[in-house]
């Protein structure tokens, strides 16, 4: 189960932990497939949602590329509700979003550096919110709405597989319970498309 990465580019201690992240993010993935035609093809957001923040505050436009976050901020109000555009020219992207505990006083970017860290706070983490998009088409909502509901700080996160082929990917997703078996490298978090989010009451 600790395959679906190519494994020639990273120690293999890494490579572990970097596949625990992965299936936790492919699981959410397959579990909320369901859901995933309706929400689809909600159109309300888009006339809602201008190039980077409304003027309410409470909606956010975050812009996948290769292989970033653009337009990720720092702090939002409870209740503020994330769209994903992909705006790269082919990779699929997505937005997984995973509360950190209270208790935990680390930065995102030190858990980023210590891929065992990471390993362990994430291992049994239900994501809060996972948003999909292929580029140039509408976000999927695969768990959540895109709506942080509970104030604390988020890891953010895109672990889909460098260079999978999106469309195998969503399928493969939408019919299995396990990770999808698709060619690709290592995460997208991995070439640095991760961020955190605070959210306040
Ligand atoms: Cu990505």
């Amino acid at each position: 189960m600790s395959t679906t990465i190519a494994p020639s580019r990273r120690p293999s201690r890494t490579l572990s932990a970097l596949a625990v992240v992965v299936l936790l993010g492919l699981g959410a993935v397959a579990c909320g497939d369901d859901t995933s035609d309706e929400v689809g093809a909600e159109p309300s957001g888009e006339a809602a949602t201008s190039t980077t923040t409304s003027t309410d505050g409470r909606t956010v436009e975050v812009v996948a590329t290769d292989f970033a976050f653009d337009g990720l901020p720092e702090e939002v109000p409870v209740g503020t509700q994330v769209t994903l555009v992909n705006d790269a020219g082919r990779e699929l992207h997505e937005l997984v979003a995973f509360r950190l505990p209270d208790d935990e006083t680390r930065t995102a970017e030190e858990l980023m550096a210590d891929p065992s860290a990471l390993g362990g706070l994430l291992a049994g983490a239900e994501p809060t919110m996972v948003l999909l998009a292929e580029a140039g088409a509408p976000q999927i909502a695969a768990v959540g709405d895109g709506t942080f509901t509970e104030p604390g700080r988020y890891l953010v996160i895109c672990a889909i597989p460098t260079g999978a082929d999106p469309a195998e990917y969503l399928a493969a997703a939408a019919t299995s319970d396990g990770p999808p078996q698709v060619e690709g490298g290592a995460p997208h978090f991995a070439h640095g498309m991760w961020g955190e989010v605070e959210v306040v009451a």
